[in-house]
């Protein structure tokens, strides 16, 4: 596939928190990244957006199973869990995307309560390009809302991993996107 300017590269929630041995880690989220950087290299060379979201949350945050949720705390904002994983490389002109930030609302997707949709839009963006974690959480979601959106969504297989709080629950989020519209792609396929 040949890159260009009308793609985006969209990495999702590839935060500490996310990875061994932060505090919602997902099995082996951090050997994605490697991967992640050889895609960002081959984007910025064909000078596609790059766009990284993270979960943002204060430390109230309703996903917390402490405020009614279902989650330990993770991704506070300003603290080493929400921070980018150190080894990910990323250039100056990324745009990062921050979700669920307020105490009361909820994002799995980088669509949700952002201004996502708008600047892809602003950018003349057609494809985008999905990889990060989780693979069954905000991959997935941000996949579909992308599909709902109208763009082109390709997901990267190679750099994703789920958290599979069910067993199979990746593989179903990987069926359901494909389902929808979501074309799976590897590296080997941009190069
Ligand atoms: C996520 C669970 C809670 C994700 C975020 O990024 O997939 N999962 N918050
Ligand atoms: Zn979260």
């Amino acid at each position: 596939m040949d890159i260009n300017i009308k793609d985006a590269l969209i990495i999702v929630d590839v935060q500490n928190d996310f990875c061994p041995s932060g505090s919602l880690a997902v099995p082996e989220g951090d050997k994605i990244v490697p991967i992640l950087n050889k895609y960002i290299i081959k984007f910025s060379e064909r000078k596609a957006s790059i766009i990284v979201t993270r979960d943002w949350h204060p430390k109230n945050h309703m996903s917390f199973k402490e405020y009614g949720g279902i989650w330990p705390p993770h991704c506070i904002q300003n603290t080493w869990g929400a921070q980018f994983h150190p080894k990910l490389i990323l250039p100056k002109d990324i745009i990062i995307i921050s979700k669920a930030d307020k105490p009361d609302f909820e994002a799995y997707s980088g669509f949700q309560g952002t201004r996502l949709n708008k600047i892809l839009k602003e950018l003349k963006v057609k494809r985008i390009f999905v990889g990060g974690l989780a693979t069954d959480y905000c991959v997935k979601n941000t996949v579909l809302d992308g599909l709902k959106e109208g763009y082109d969504v390709y997901l990267l297989m190679d750099s994703i991993k789920g958290v599979d709080v069910n067993p199979g629950d990746s593989e179903k989020a990987i069926k359901e996107m494909e389902a929808k519209g979501a074309i799976k792609v590897w590296l080997k396929d941009i190069e």
